[in-house]
């Protein structure tokens, strides 16, 4: 069925603690491992799902968030197709960071195109809090997607969303 392969890189961005790996280890292992290490440096997954007769492979790297935004990230950054924000409910500062993490990753790769980024806002099990309040404060310019990584098929959701924007990107629109 499958008539062409597409890859994408996509790079998991965000502070400390606001789901990245717990999302993506759902996603490769099916359960939810609320105890793991916090992310050195950089993991590299890959994931792959059928779209019709695309193939679409994503190369994943998901970030440590370590709060600094020097230049040292660079290399993670350099080539991404894909970009997915994260920040979370239970944590104020993960939210104000969002603008500063965009315009790190802008730093490298130019202007964020709306088909290629999401803004994650992690955690929705818990309901509205202050980061959630200020989240909705903030005028963001990309896609949103409000998620829990403890609920079924929320890490498929994510990549689905993907799967559905390269549609448009690999058809040329
Ligand atoms: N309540 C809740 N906790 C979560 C959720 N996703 C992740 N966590 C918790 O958040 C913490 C940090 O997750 P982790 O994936 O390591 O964050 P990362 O640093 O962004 O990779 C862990 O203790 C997880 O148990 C979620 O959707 N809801
Ligand atoms: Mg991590």
């Amino acid at each position: 069925m499958t008539r062409r392969v597409e890859n994408y890189k996509l790079v998991f961005v965000g502070d400390s603690r606001s789901g990245k790996t717990c999302l993506l280890k759902k996603l490769l292992t099916g359960t939810f491992c609320c105890n793991h290490a916090p992310t050195d440096g950089v993991d590299v997954h890959t994931y792959e799902t059928q779209d019709g007769e695309r193939l679409v492979r994503f190369t994943v790297w998901d970030t440590g968030g370590a709060s600094d935004f020097t230049g040292m990230r660079d290399g993670y950054y350099l080539n991404g197709d894909l970009f997915a924000f994260f920040c979370s409910r239970d944590d104020t500062q993960s939210v104000s960071n969002l603008s500063q993490w965009t315009r790190d990753v802008r730093r490298v790769v130019g202007d964020l195109c709306p088909s290629r980024c999401v803004v994650v806002l992690n955690k929705k099990d818990l309901g509205d809090t202050q980061a959630s309040a200020l989240f909705a404060s903030l005028r963001i310019k990309l896609p949103v997607l409000h998620l829990s990584v403890l609920e079924p098929h929320n890490d498929v959701a994510l990549f689905s969303h993907f799967v559905h924007r390269t549609r448009r990107l690999s058809s040329g629109q």
